[in-house]
């Protein structure tokens, strides 16, 4: 009997194990399977990592609004003052997990894509670009997408191994909503099953209606085991983190502001001016390059709101540790990591129990997209209460 029931458990057993092997195998199976949408290819060839990510969110949007598959690419981190002194292409999936987009669309990794499908479905030989007419006329012949030209963009199909063989030009459409189906009707997937794009099919900065995307971009396991190690070694919470955009490329953007040339815009500014440029509330300059004062004067207000034990500062130049140590006369611990990678500081930040911001920068933008999705309060410096409706509205 029991030698009976013995063999009956071994034999459930395998069967469960079969099962699940077998589900395993199609499941990757599954993953791999060609879509007959088409799908969506772009370099992040844009600014640094705010910049595509950015874009990030609305070429996301672009490929659902067309129902093709976006293949999501490589973070271009560019490594020209310390080893390698070169373009470094990071996977998605080293930052972020790519399984959490398809949660909103289909996704495959741009790397996936030449590794397990290129090979059968887009062969050397039968690779297209596609691009606007304008971006063409930069081209020798100014019938070809200029896909290879320059850094960085022909570091970032070499990265994939990709060369172009033919191009397609268009005009007069826009990435927008308002020309889904002209751009359906004009590049049905049976005739064009690859749109391979030298840009974003994106707008810079995010449009409003795109924010709310930042909850499919979830931070890796790695990148979550590192950060919270940071944060349970380094830092006692509540504790505030703060975001200093002051470095010297800064200072010379914000120039800009002072000789007017920026419009109601500038950068990412829209997430504290407001997305409508015609009710944009004014960008100051404290608002794009604080100063000292303003660091001091925002910091002293969050920390006593927040009832903060420590101050996390992230910053692409100096950290100001020491004044800042001052100002709360050490009974606050202040903390500046200077990870070798610019996303650690992200991470931080965004698990702050209060973030203070820059306004103009797309880094901030990303800390404080991830925080509004999780709920969790931000301000900038030169501005505490973002959000506020204009003085005219309240009227
Ligand atoms: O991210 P990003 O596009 O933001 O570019 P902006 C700024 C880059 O500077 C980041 C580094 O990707 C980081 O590599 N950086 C800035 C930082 N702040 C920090 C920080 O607190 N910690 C660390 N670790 N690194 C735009 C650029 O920057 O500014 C454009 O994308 C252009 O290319 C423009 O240069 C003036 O929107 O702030």
């Amino acid at each position: 009997m029991a030698e009976n029931g013995r063999a009956h458990y071994s034999g459930v057993l395998s069967c469960l194990l079969l099962i699940i092997l077998l589900q395993t195998c199609w499941t990757f199976e599954e993953e791999l399977k060609w879509d007959e949408n088409g799908y969506i290819l772009y370099c992040p060839c844009m600014g640094r990592f705010g910049n595509q990510a950015d874009h990030f969110l609305g070429s996301l949007a672009f490929a659902k609004m067309l129902n093709r598959t976006l293949a999501v690419p490589p973070w271009i981190v560019y490594r020209h003052h310390a080893p390698p002194y070169t373009n470094v292409h990071v996977p998605y999936s080293e930052f972020f997990r790519v399984e959490a987009l398809s949660a909103y669309h289909r996704v495959v990794s741009l790397e996936d894509f030449m590794e397990k499908l290129a090979p059968k479905h887009w062969p050397a030989g039968q690779r297209k670009a596609y691009c606007f007419e304008t971006a063409a006329q930069r081209s020798a012949d100014k019938k070809s997408c200029p896909m290879k030209d320059g850094n960085p963009f022909g570091p970032f199909w070499d990265y994939v191994g990709v060369n172009f063989d033919k191009s397609v030009l268009f005009g007069g459409i826009s990435f927008g909503a308002y020309h889904q189906l002209q751009w359906m009707k004009k590049f049905p997937p049976s005739e064009h099953p690859v749109l391979a794009l030298p840009g974003a099919p994106a707008q810079f900065p995010v449009v409003e209606d795109h924010l709310g995307l930042q909850r499919y971009v979830l931070w890796s396991d790695n990148m979550v085991k590192e950060g919270e190690e940071h944060i349970s070694n380094l830092l006692l919470r509540p504790y505030v983190g703060i975001h200093l955009r002051i470095g010297i490329d800064w200072q010379n953007a914000c120039k800009m502001l002072q000789s007017g040339d920026t419009g109601p815009h500038f950068m990412a500014s829209p997430q504290c001016v407001g997305y409508n440029a015609q009710t944009a509330l004014p960008l100051t300059m404290t608002m794009c390059l604080p100063d000292l004062a303003e660091i001091r004067r925002a910091l002293k207000l969050w920390v006593k709101k927040t009832s903060a034990r420590s101050v996390y500062i992230a910053t692409d130049s100096e950290s100001h540790s020491k004044e800042i140590e001052k100002l709360f006369k050490g009974k606050v611990k202040v903390v500046s990591l200077q990870p070798d990678s610019a996303q650690m500081d992200l991470y931080v930040l965004g698990r702050a129990d209060h973030f203070i911001g820059n306004c103009v920068s797309s880094f901030s933008a990303f800390v404080k997209r991830e925080r509004d999705v999780g709920g969790l309060s931000s301000s900038f410096f030169g501005m505490d209460n973002p959000g506020r409706k204009k003085r005219t509205d309240e009227l």
